[in-house]
């Protein structure tokens, strides 16, 4: 019988209108079923999807489709992270609106999701930039405020001159602006700030109630908090050579162990004391303002040369007062951690002995490595960091670091200076306050006023939103709320003044990122941010998926926001997602052509295999150069466009072909014979199921022959792959269920085609295929939906397959009740024997006599012996 191909292009955008008809993936928060919530990132909406949106969110299909079969009420909701800088980066370079420009992406994007058969609720869609979502964020702002929880601060930010605008650190490169290319300066500017640090403590020790999250992820989030127990010392200074009588400097350190390695004390350039020496210092005014060129990134603060400049001050050790230690002021120490002042000991700390070894001061090793003979001990390019027993640190001297610690800590503690302690000790965080002002048009109004006479105002509630105005320009640079008058001028709200001035910073978008999950639980609700009985039954997020990428600050600003929704009653709970996982790029080879330039995937042809693959550009025939395999990018033209393989395979193979070559943590290697494979397992179900429909007697037919070979060949194929593949999934072992379905269709492929034609011929296999054939389509149906739905129509199912159950395992199926022995005659191995697992050794013995080689080795005598090992040999002995 001949079946037409399989017709992806007809039929899925069939299916897709047909669940959208229906709703059936619209989720009711009424619904008394269990609920399972099911999250992937958000897009940003810069204009296409690309092929890492979707691996993210078939991976996230799966597991709705999965759960909603498993009687859940799923909630998988889609929006948009629409607030941004590329909005108004297009909105300069095509003179067009940022809201025009996203809203179109939107449309865009949407469409294509729509075209992958994604089971989503798109009644929850959520724009961050739409009003009615970024009022109640401002309403949020305001409770956060009363709470005590935001704050007013000064604070660094990167100025470019050129542009006249704050630049965030990424857009700083190489200390210049990304796109003036001018010097970037420091300016102090008053912003706000999320307190997030006031949660260091509880955002780390909750990582561990996290047990559904990554390893990495956790670690990666511990590393940023930064948590340091460590010790302030106040060193005295010889006030003969202060700038103005200060007698002392407080320094933070975690390895008070190593002070009798000390060799400086270095202030940060905005330390206090470094300003009141600049005062009579010019050279030394200078060297501080050249630091403030480097950009506030803590990346380019490391990768910075180190370099300090010597103010003449001199300190004085805490351990002994004949030991003086120069100061200096160090562009590698940061104002806002500890004290914004240290100790440097070179031996023991790679960044003192990078300026040290510039400076000439030399060091002294203090701490001796196992093993090591502390005489011949020394450091020249290459800080020791690691463990060992303390030297050269007279009443410390064969201490271990711990143990050398606590001394120190117990001796500066009693000792006083000044009558007050000179040590204390401390635990810090890396972790700063989130300064999330912003000064761009696209992006939620911070909603205050500044008022004359009352100051800083709250907007009233009943006023918000603070909406951003519509007419803008964008044809000088800075931000276009500081230029629009009449948005910016308000009368107050405290004391009716007309001169009132609207806050023109907008929020950081990561704001806009760290509370839309709760909103996805009532996105209808238009009085308050969230509707507290649904929000506590739908949330946390079961299970979150997206790139490593976001692993550290959007994951950390979501636990902090969750908690400080808690504490403004917007939510009952810490921790907004249960699970979390993280998965893979998607990467593809690059193509280079005669002239060296990159070739896209789609303007090149490939033949042959292995060695002899070989690639032509389409157009002229010209070889093209098989390059390295790499992250998907533009730079690179590696990239495939969805589209593209949706509209020749189909939404199907697409998504199949995702996720079964690797594990969903790992890259998968796009590639053309991937794609093909995966669209050939599709038309081979196809045919399967088409040779097989008029064949299987209807649904709950009963089965018959419980024990023929053939009918538990089908039955356990079935539900060994049913218990696999739903084991697979529920792990996220996309790649696993898929193997386990190839094999499961290799059996189903036997019994339909195979040579025996057993489906056609015996009644008993035919009803356990037509078992079989249900189990296949429910398994197939959360990665492949639009296929499983067209066979389970031609199977003859009323309703969808989209809404069917998960098909129930038969335990008794799963544990395999033979077993194959090994049989020996003489001891020499000669064949082996299928048993029941439980047969009593006469019925094993008969087994064996009867098989073909053991008779013709008894030549008709009867054996001497037989020996049975119980489950492991059979020896006939004649
Ligand atoms: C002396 C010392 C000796 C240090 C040694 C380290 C190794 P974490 O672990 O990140 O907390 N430090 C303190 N305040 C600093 C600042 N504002 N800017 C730059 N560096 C600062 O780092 C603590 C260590 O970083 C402190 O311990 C201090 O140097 C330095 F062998 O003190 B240490
Ligand atoms: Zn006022």
């Amino acid at each position: 019988m001949s079946t037409e191909r399989y017709n992806a292009r007809e039929t899925e955008p069939r299916w897709q209108r047909l669940w959208e008809e229906r709703g059936i993936f619209s989720t009711r928060n009424d619904n008394p079923k269990p609920k399972y919530y099911v999250l992937e990132m958000f897009p940003y909406p810069s204009g296409r999807i690309h092929m890492g949106h979707v691996r993210n969110y078939t991976m996230g299909d799966v597991v709705a489709r999965y759960m909603r079969a498993k009687g859940h009420n799923v909630l998988h909701p889609m929006g948009w992270d629409a607030f941004g800088m590329p909005a108004e980066n297009a909105a300069m370079q095509n003179k067009t609106h940022p809201a025009k420009w996203t809203y179109e992406n939107i449309a865009t994007m949407k469409k294509q999701l729509k075209s992958m058969g994604l089971s989503l609720d798109w009644n929850r869609e959520i724009a961050t930039c739409d009003p009615s979502y970024y009022k109640h964020q401002q309403r949020m702002f305001l409770d956060f405020l009363k709470a005590g929880l935001v704050e007013r601060k000064q604070s660094k930010v990167n100025w470019d001159p050129v542009d006249q605008t704050v630049l965030a650190n990424e857009q700083v490169i190489d200390g210049r602006g990304w796109r003036s290319g001018a010097l970037v300066e420091q300016r102090e500017l008053t912003q706000w700030f999320f307190k997030i640090s006031k949660y260091s403590d509880e955002l780390l020790t909750a990582l561990d109630t996290l047990d559904r999250w990554p390893d990495k992820v956790r670690i990666m989030q511990r590393n940023w908090i930064g948590r340091s127990e460590g010790l302030l010392v106040r060193f005295a200074l010889d006030t003969k050579t202060t700038p103005a009588g200060e007698s002392e400097v407080e320094i933070f350190t975690t390895r008070p162990d190593t002070l009798f390695g000390a060799k400086f004390v270095a202030l940060s350039p905005d330390h206090p004391l470094a300003a009141e020496a600049a005062k009579k210092n010019p050279a030394l005014a200078s060297f501080i303002e050249e630091c403030r060129h480097t950009g506030t990134a803590q990346a380019e603060i490391d990768t910075a040369e180190k370099q300090g400049f010597d103010t003449g001050i001199k300190a004085v050790h805490p351990l002994d007062s004949s030991w003086q230690l120069p100061v200096y002021v160090a562009n590698f120490v940061l104002m806002d951690y500890g004290t914004g002042a240290i100790f440097g000991c070179p031996a023991h700390d790679q960044r003192d002995l990078d300026f040290v070894n510039k400076y000439g001061l030399g060091n002294i090793p203090v701490v001796c490595p196992e093993g090591q003979d502390p005489a011949s001990f020394v450091i020249t390019d290459t800080a020791y960091d690691g463990d060992g027993r303390m030297i050269n640190s007279r009443f410390l001297d064969g201490m271990t670091i711990t143990e050398a610690k606590e001394e120190i800590a117990k001796r500066l503690e009693s000792a006083t200076f000044g009558n007050r302690a000179v040590a204390q000790r401390q635990v810090n965080f890396r972790l700063r306050d989130w300064g999330i002002s912003r000064q761009r048009y696209w992006g939620c109004p911070i909603p205050i006023i500044h008022c004359e006479t009352c100051g800083v105002v709250p907007v009233p509630v009943k006023d918000l939103p603070v909406q951003l105005p519509d007419d803008i320009e964008f044809d000088r640079p800075g931000n276009p709320l500081d230029r629009h008058t009449k948005w910016k001028t308000v009368s107050c709200p405290q004391c009716g003044t007309a001169h009132a001035r609207r806050e023109t910073d907008t929020m950081d978008t990561f704001v806009d990122s760290s509370w839309y999950f709760a909103r996805f639980t009532d996105p209808w609700n238009e009085n308050t941010p969230t509707t507290r009985d649904v929000v506590d039954r739908m949330m946390p997020v079961d299970q979150y998926i997206g790139g490593v990428e976001h692993a550290i600050l959007h994951l950390l600003y979501s636990r902090f926001f969750t908690r400080a929704m808690k504490a403004t009653g917007h939510i009952g709970m810490d921790e907004p997602f249960a699970g979390m996982f993280t998965q893979g790029m998607v990467v593809h080879e690059t193509y280079k052509k005669p002239d060296g330039t990159f070739a896209s995937p789609a303007e090149v042809t490939i033949e042959g295999d292995g060695k002899t693959r070989r690639g032509s550009l389409l157009t002229t025939g010209e070889p093209i150069e098989i390059g390295s395999i790499e992250k998907m990018s533009k730079s690179k033209r590696n990239t495939v466009d969805p589209d593209d393989i949706i509209g020749t395979y189909g939404a199907d193979t697409a998504r199949w072909f995702m996720l079964s070559d690797s594990p969903p943590d790992r890259d998968v290697i796009w590639s053309e014979e991937g794609v093909q494979g995966a669209n050939r397992f599709v038309q081979r179900i196809w045919r399967l199921v088409n040779i097989a429909a008029p064949h299987l007697p209807p649904s709950g037919t009963p089965l018959t022959d419980l024990n023929n070979e053939a009918v538990l060949t089908v039955r356990r194929a079935a539900h060994r792959t049913l218990a696999d593949v739903s084991s697979a999934i529920e792990r996220l072992r996309f790649n696993t269920a898929i193997a386990k379905l190839y094999t499961f269709v290799g059996v189903l492929a036997d019994v339909v085609d195979g040579p025996a034609k057993l489906l056609e011929t015996n009644t008993a296999v035919a009803a356990a295929s037509r078992e079989a054939f249900d189990i296949l389509l429910r398994l197939i149906s959360p990665m492949m939906p639009h296929l499983a739905e067209q066979c389970w129509q031609i199977l003859g199912h009323q309703g969808l397959v989209s809404e069917a159950q998960w098909p129930e395992i038969e335990a008794n199926l799963l544990v395999d009740d033979t077993i194959t022995l090994p049989v020996q005659v003489n001891g020499k191995k000669r064949a082996d024997v299928t048993v029941a697992r439980n047969a009593a050794n006469p019925e094993i013995e008969a087994a064996v006599l009867a098989l073909d080689t053991v008779k013709s080795a008894l030549d008709g005598k009867s054996p001497r012996k037989v020996i049975i090992v119980p489950q492991r040999i059979v020896n006939v002995v004649v």
